[in-house]
Formats: structure tokens, sequence, C-alpha cells
């Protein structure tokens, strides 16, 4: 009686063992695919991933990771399909992406982005507290850096903050600055190698709502003929 029990103990386990194994392998791993825009993008170019176009047949994709130098790292782990990227050098770059389905299977997908390199390579940053957030009175600081990379003349950078933030220059790269407008004009001609950073602080009035804010700038120069938004670092959320 007892081996009896025993028997049908071990029987009911190894059923529910196989029950376990063909479910694990009927589970279809998902199929990766991606799509990215624009084309042919320079390093000023907010590049978007979208890989919505991957499936999994019989769940759903939980969870999406982004290669964006080919090194096999992973640089950005996501749970929606899109994402965004700006690339610092011209080159022709391997994008890898992992999805995950529902069931920890996975789908992997590489393709090639072709980036050239802008006449001006140019990065605006934040310095915000650890937070993230700033609290009205309080001051951000602004640094945009210009990379050249051909000979360029005629060099304009135009930033526009929130109305009614003060404006306090701190490092104006060589440039003339017309304060009223935020505008700096360079007269010189660059050569391709040198770097021109400009520095601003920028006060949030006592008043500001809670709220976030962007920032908008145009990079333009007269030859080459150039107009590139200025890309990077832009919002600032204030939090009272
Ligand atoms: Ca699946
Ligand atoms: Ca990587
Ligand atoms: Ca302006």
């Amino acid at each position: 009686m007892r081996s009896s029990l025993k028997r049908l103990i071990l029987l009911t386990t190894l059923g529910l063992l196989m029950v376990s194994c063909a479910e694990a392998q009927s589970n279809i791993p998902p199929r990766a695919d991606f799509r990215f825009s624009p084309q042919n993008p320079d390093t000023n170019t907010l590049v978007t991933f979208d890989a919505s176009s991957s499936k999994d047949p019989d769940g759903s994709i939980v969870k999406y990771e982004w290669d964006f130098n080919g090194d096999g790292k992973f640089d950005e782990i996501k749970t929606v399909p899109t994402t965004t990227r700006l690339f610092d050098r011209a080159g022709e770059w391997r994008i890898n992406l992992r999805v995950t389905d529902n069931r920890g299977a996975t789908g992997s997908i590489s393709k090639i982005v072709k980036v050239t390199e802008a006449p001006v390579t140019v990065r605006r940053s934040l310095a915000l507290p650890p937070s993230g957030t700033v609290a009205p009175g309080q001051t951000v600081r602004v640094i945009i850096v210009l990379r050249i990379n051909q000979t360029i003349n005629g060099l304009g950078l135009d930033e526009d903050p929130p109305k009614g933030w003060t404006v306090k220059e701190v490092q104006n790269g060589g440039a003339i600055l017309k304060k009223s407008e935020l505008q700096w004009l360079w007269t010189q001609r660059f050569s391709p190698g040198q770097t021109i950073a400009v520095i601003y602080d920028l006060i949030v009035p006592t008043t500001t709502p809670t709220s976030t804010f962007s920032l908008k700038g145009l990079l333009t120069s007269f030859s080459p003929r150039l107009a590139a938004p200025v890309v990077g670092d832009s919002e600032i959320r204030v939090s009272r």
C-alpha cells in the first residue's frame, strides 16, 4: 500500500514535470525588430528608435535592451519600445536590440546607423541638483559646447530660456553677446579641432509654479550655411 502510494506520488510528480517542460518548450521566443529615423543622421540629430514592430506570437514583450555602440553591453533598458539617442561621433554604429517576452525568452537583431559629422557638433548640458529638480529662486548653470569639425565663418548661437527668467553671463567663448536676445556672434574663423564653451546661469523666478520648462536654441553659421537646433539637455523641472 505504502509503495503503491509512493509510486503514485512519483508518477504524479513526473507527470507534472513533463507538463511544465512541455509548457516551457511551447513558449515561442519573441522576434526583435526596430526602425530608426531619420535614416541619415548627423552628430546633431536626435535619432528615434522604434521597436514596436517586434512581436511575440504567444505572449508579450516586457523588456527592450539597447546597445548603441556595438560593444555588446546594453546602454539602455526600457519597458516601452521607443527611445532616442544622440551620436557624438561620425561612423557606422552597430545597434543591437534584445527583446524579452513575458516568459523570459529573448530575440535579438542588429542594424547599422550611419552617422555623418555635422560642421559643428553642439551639445547643451544643464548642471542640476542630484534630485533633477530646482526650486524657485535657485540657479541652473547652462553649458553649451561647440566642437568645430569644418572650417567655419560667421558662427552664431541663439538660446531661448523660459520667459521672465534672469540670465547671467558666465563665459562667452570669445563671442559678442547680445544679451537682450541671448545671442552670441563670433566674428573670427574657426578651424577643425577647435572647441568653444559658452556658459550662462539661469535664475528661476521666485514666483515660478511647479512645472517643467524647456530651453530652445539654434546654432547658425554663414559659411557653410548651417541652422541646427541645440541638442542635449533641455528640460528643467521646477518644484516648489
Ligand atoms: Ca513567447
Ligand atoms: Ca554599449
Ligand atoms: Ca534668443
